[in-house]
């Protein structure tokens, strides 16, 4: 799939491209991204592409026209009978999440828009912008760090990148809970607050039992922490009758 990325700030993307387990997505075109630095589509001497609003007011404006020239020549280079969509990150937008990132994985790429200053000129939003995504309620100084999340959460999904194939299918959300807590070396932590050992399940070698272990410190967290994930599960139907009776032996 190609990904192309129109920004103000191109030199931010090449470090998260080149390094990484998802550098192997990158570097093999599984995931092409080609970055479109839209400063060498201003029209004047100053290479202008903001502007004060209209209206008045603080801080200034994307201009539609140079984002509009950038995209036309993103066209041409994909030449596409059925156009990729394109794509605005703003908190204005649809929230990403995994089940999103599982189809953006699996589909064609995009045309990746990311906004600076104050805002985007609206008739270039109105006129060419397929979609607008957030990766949560806050307000970030652009666009560029969502698209590189979510460039990251696709790259990951390619076949091959992760070493174990089957990690991803353990991640949080991959079962729509939250994931359990992982244990590495030593067995037992010295710290000044005494010594912190590993749970003793994870140890006893039995999978069976471990295995149900984290299916219940993933139902706990995501009860404590994810109700809504919960619900959302319940609604799917993909928690078992062991799971339920875990969860209201917890009184959730
Ligand atoms: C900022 C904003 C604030 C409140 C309500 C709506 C808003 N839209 C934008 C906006 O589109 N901002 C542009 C991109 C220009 C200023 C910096 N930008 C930005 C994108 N800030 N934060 C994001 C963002 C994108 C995706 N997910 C979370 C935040």
């Amino acid at each position: 799939m190609r990904f192309d990325v129109v920004t103000l700030f191109p030199e931010l993307f090449a470090p998260h491209l080149t390094q990484g387990i998802t550098r192997r997505a990158f570097e093999s075109g599984q995931v092409d991204v080609k970055l479109w630095p839209l400063r060498d589509f201003a029209d004047n001497a100053y290479r202008r592409v903001d502007d004060r609003p209209y209206g008045g007011g603080p801080g200034m404006v994307m201009l539609a026209e140079p984002l509009q020239r950038a995209l036309a020549k993103v066209r041409e280079a994909r030449a596409e009978s059925t156009p990729a969509p394109v794509v605005l990150l703003t908190p204005t937008g649809h929230r990403i999440d995994q089940a999103l990132v599982r189809e953006w994985a699996a589909g064609p790429g995009a045309v990746l828009i990311c906004g600076r200053y104050e805002g985007v000129d609206q008739r270039f939003i109105d006129r060419r912008v397929d979609i607008e995504l957030s990766v949560g309620d806050f307000v970030l100084s652009g666009g560029e760090l969502p698209a590189l999340m979510l460039l990251d959460a696709v790259a990951r999904l390619q076949p091959g990148v992760l070493g174990d194939e089957q990690s991803h299918q353990q991640d949080s959300f991959s079962a729509g809970l939250l994931d359990c807590p992982h244990y590495s070396r030593p067995e037992l932590l010295q710290a000044d607050d005494g010594a912190h050992p590993v749970p003793p399940v994870l140890l006893s070698g039995h999978h069976a039992d471990i295995a149900r272990w984290r299916r219940e410190q993933s139902l706990r967290l995501t009860a404590e922490r994810r109700p809504d994930l919960i619900a959302a599960a319940r609604a799917r139907g993909t928690l078992s009758v062991a799971d339920e009776r875990y969860l209201s032996a917890l009184k959730l």
